[in-house]
């Protein structure tokens, strides 16, 4: 008597987990092999469908070859959304904008490095889902080399992870991207809080102390502004507000960390910043709202400058 259908299905895609194109091939070959030959019924929707997957394996492997996996820099800084496959990546991606995102409760359904721009405080600031990072892409397994080599192009990293899923998922991850020897400023989205209790939560802190933790939910408006606010650490930029003319600007410059008055002057116009003796400073880096520095007075997160030319 062979396995019931339904459980014979949920087997194979669970061997498919992490496998792409020759591979995934192969996989559904012997599935294929293994299949009672019945015509009709169950078992010949099931013979159907692993046919379609193989199909869709190879079309998806030249689809790969074809394109180009790189992603153009938008906005003030990159960050990676990194994790192992339905750790809710798309869906945070998803939550942060406005684009189009398939989400899907299977592996894969996201093959591309997919971009995608939020405004944080006032600043541009580009996700980029990295997607199926799986054991082995650190040798390439599942187009991983392609997959790093944009990981490597991003100014920081949020590791993603279903609080429910076993730690595992997440060791892999990191282990593939510590292979290739990347090393970026790193937070830890705790994804799907909404489905886990607090014990859950605690339990992965105390598991992995070194990534600052920010439990998330799609479901919670709350937790995603919080995780942007997170995220704005995590890049380690500037806000600075310009004040010109009696007016300050709404839209904020952002700066490098170390940005000094001059560095102010010289985002206006590079003459404005050679000419700059100093400015007037409100807020976190001022000692009294309107304080006169001089040039090389380094600006703080929030301020507000009135450039002196
Ligand atoms: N309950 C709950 N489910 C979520 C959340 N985020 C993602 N999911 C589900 O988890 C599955 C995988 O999500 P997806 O974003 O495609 O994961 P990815 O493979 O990492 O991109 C989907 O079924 C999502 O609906 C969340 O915050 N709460
Ligand atoms: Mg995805």
């Amino acid at each position: 008597m062979p396995m019931p259908h339904q459980t014979y299905m949920q087997v194979i895609k669970r061997r498919l987990v992490g496998k792409e194109g020759a591979e995934r091939v192969r996989v559904l070959r012997a599935a294929l092999d293994e299949l009672p030959g019945y015509k009709n019924g169950p078992y010949a929707d099931l013979r159907k469908w692993v046919m379609d997957q193989m199909e869709e394996s190879r079309v998806r492997a030249r689809a790969t070859h074809r394109d180009s996996i790189a992603v153009r820099r938008e906005g003030a800084a990159q960050i990676a959304l990194v994790g192992a496959p339905n750790a809710g990546k798309s869906s945070l991606l998803h939550a942060l904008s406005d684009v189009q995102i398939k989400i899907g409760n299977y592996a894969f359904t996201t093959l591309r490095p997919v971009p995608a721009l939020t405004r944080i405080g006032g600043v541009l600031v580009q996700f980029v889902e990295i997607p199926g990072l799986i054991a082995g892409a650190s040798e390439d397994r599942g187009g991983g080399r392609a997959l790093l080599g944009v990981l490597r192009g991003a100014d920081a990293i949020v590791y993603c992870h279903d609080v429910t899923a076993p730690l595992d998922a997440l060791r892999e991850v990191r282990r593939e991207v510590d292979l290739t020897g990347i090393d970026l400023p790193a937070i830890l989205a705790a994804t799907k809080v909404d489905e886990a209790d607090g014990d859950t939560l605690a339990r992965l802190r105390a598991a992995v102390p070194e990534l600052p933790a920010v439990p998330v939910s799609v479901l919670d408006d709350d937790s995603i502004e919080a995780f942007k606010q997170e995220v704005w650490r995590l890049t380690g930029l500037l806000r600075v507000y310009l004040h010109h003319d009696g007016e300050t600007k709404e839209e904020p410059l952002a700066l490098w960390p170390g940005a000094t008055v001059a560095d102010v002057a010289e985002s206006i116009h590079k003459d404005v910043g050679a000419r700059s003796k100093g400015g007037r400073v409100w807020g976190p880096s001022a000692r009294f709202a309107g304080q006169q520095v001089g040039r090389d007075h380094p600006v703080q997160d929030g301020d507000t400058v009135e450039v002196i030319a």
